[in-house]
């Protein structure tokens, strides 16, 4: 079948269920790929049956990101992937909930953000916050993998905004191009700029693990990087003839891939849901105005937001599980593949056919969803206002199962602390003589806004807890 369109895949493909039903099948070449749009079946492939449905395909994009699927996200199912998610989830569970270190990290960087618009609002220019909302989580992450840094300006970190978002406009495009042939347009200049945007990557992935190789310690464990040497010194220390280092899957390819995973990650998902909620708020005043009130009430102006107050500030809570519904990170998260015979309902599956779950099409179910495209934090609220609901199954912004999302109370804590520092100064606004931001995303293996300029403007006393 070749579906000629300009709809990005997501849209269409929920489009296509008035013609085929909510799940159904796409031959593309010699591959069968099974679309589903709803959550009962979505929910059988990544819970019930999520060991059957663990696997990946691979494409030649991925495989050039992932020097062919030595990663997690986009490495198939094995023992090694088993080994590198839980060595990941040890070490991001060390700067865990709870912990006082990542509120830390976090705080100090939405600190040095608040300074950024405060700074922009006294010289009277309004700001692109893309780079900086980048910035501050791009240090959040180094932290936790690196134990490092930027400050701005700093042209390794201009060099990383350039090499990701080019990564992000090619990888993983080719797993769709038999159904949309549009994004074939240019292959092999789409191929030369990932190859050439990689490669500056595995140079500051080489860095940054030759530095830590040099200064390892067995005693101190100072951030994901160094929990993996620590994994690889213990597999070469048991070394025996039949079970090496490299066997078990922890080849410096490995290592390298796996944190190249969390830090690419860790950039793109989180900084994205800003931009979006930043988007939607500019929008919305009146949701703006109602977080604010409640940061007011709850918070007050003494002292910053800590992550204490999540329980206390159910409509920011709200606001953010409404932006991610709304506007999922990946709406078609990664391909799953079938790893033996099976079925999703009545459907019969043949082990290696791929499974897309089209989280745009839960997200937006008309079921599931009064008035889906319309912009609305309450409906994540009981009838009160005062306790935080899931008012249907059809929302997954994070995956589940087995392939669940690794960083998910990573990127939970982050948004709920970036947004309420912002709010808790600045009321967010469309520069006059400028139209609203389009609400509609560029498609990519994220789905990320257009680019636009805000006014942050400094609320009266916010002067009392100066940032
Ligand atoms: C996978 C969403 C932030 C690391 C995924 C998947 C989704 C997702 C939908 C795919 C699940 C599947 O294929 O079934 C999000 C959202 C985020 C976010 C909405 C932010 C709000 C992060 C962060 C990190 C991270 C901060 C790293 C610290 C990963 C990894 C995988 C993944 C490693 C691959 C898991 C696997 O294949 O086993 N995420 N993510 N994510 N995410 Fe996230
Ligand atoms: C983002 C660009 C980086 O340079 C490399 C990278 C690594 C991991 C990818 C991430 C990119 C995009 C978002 C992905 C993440 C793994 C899991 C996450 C695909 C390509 C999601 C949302 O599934």
């Amino acid at each position: 079948m070749s579906l000629r369109s300009q709809q990005p895949p997501h849209v269409l493909f929920k489009g296509l269920q008035g013609k085929y039903g909510q799940t159904y099948s796409l031959k593309m070449g010699s591959q069968s790929v099974i679309v589903v749009n709803q959550h009962r079946h979505a929910r059988e492939v990544l819970l019930k049956k999520g060991k059957t449905f663990a696997g990946r395909p691979r494409t030649v994009t991925t495989d050039v990101l992932t020097r062919d699927g030595k990663d997690i996200a986009f490495g198939d199912y094995s023992a090694t992937w088993r080994f590198h998610r839980k060595i990941v989830h040890g070490a991001l569970s060390m700067f865990g909930e709870g912990s006082a270190s990542i509120e830390k990290i976090i705080s100090a960087e939405a600190q040095s953000l608040c300074s950024v618009l405060s700074e922009a609002a006294a010289a009277g220019l309004a700001l692109d916050l893309s780079p900086e909302l980048t910035r501050a989580v791009t240090n959040v992450i180094c932290s936790l993998c690196f134990n490092s840094s930027y400050h701005r300006g700093d042209p390794e970190f201009e060099a990383m905004l350039d090499y990701s978002q080019g990564i992000v406009d090619t990888v993983a495009k080719d797993s769709l191009v038999d159904i949309f042939p549009w994004l074939q347009m240019f292959p092999n200049a789409d191929l030369c700029l990932l190859k050439r945007c990689v490669s500056i990557r595995d140079k500051l992935l080489q860095k940054k693990y030759d530095e830590h190789k040099a200064d390892y310690s067995d005693h101190v464990q100072r951030d994901l990087l160094d929990a993996l040497l620590r994994a690889k010194r213990s597999a070469e220390n048991n070394n025996t003839a039949e079970v090496s280092a490299e066997s078990v899957g922890l080849s410096e390819d490995h290592l390298l891939m796996t944190v190249g995973d969390i830090f690419g990650a860790g950039v793109e998902t989180t900084t994205t849901v800003l931009k979006w909620a930043v988007t939607y708020l500019i929008h919305h005043p009146q949701v703006q105005r109602r977080i604010q009130e409640e940061l007011d009430s709850k918070v007050g102006w003494g002292r910053s937001p800590q992550l204490s107050d999540r329980g206390s500030l159910p409509y920011l809570e709200a606001t953010i599980r409404e932006v991610l519904r709304i506007r999922p990170v990946a709406p078609l998260l990664i391909p799953h593949v079938a790893l033996s015979d099976t079925s999703i309902g009545d459907f019969t599956v043949r082990k290696g056919t791929r499974v897309i779950i089209n989280l745009w099409s839960l997200h937006h179910d008309e079921k599931e969803w009064k008035n889906p495209e319309f912009f609305n934090p309450g409906r994540f609220l009981n009838n009160e206002g005062t306790g935080l609901i899931i008012p249907s199954s059809s929302y997954l912004p994070f995956g589940a199962g087995v392939r669940v999302c690794l960083g998910e109370a990573l990127a939970k804590m982050e948004l709920f602390l970036f947004l309420s520092w912002i709010l808790q100064h600045f009321t967010l606004s469309v520069p006059s003589g400028h139209s609203l931001p389009s609400l509609e995303g560029k498609f990519g293996v994220v789905l990320q806004p257009a680019r636009f300029k805000v006014n942050a403007t400094p609320r009266a006393g916010s002067e009392r807890n100066k940032c």
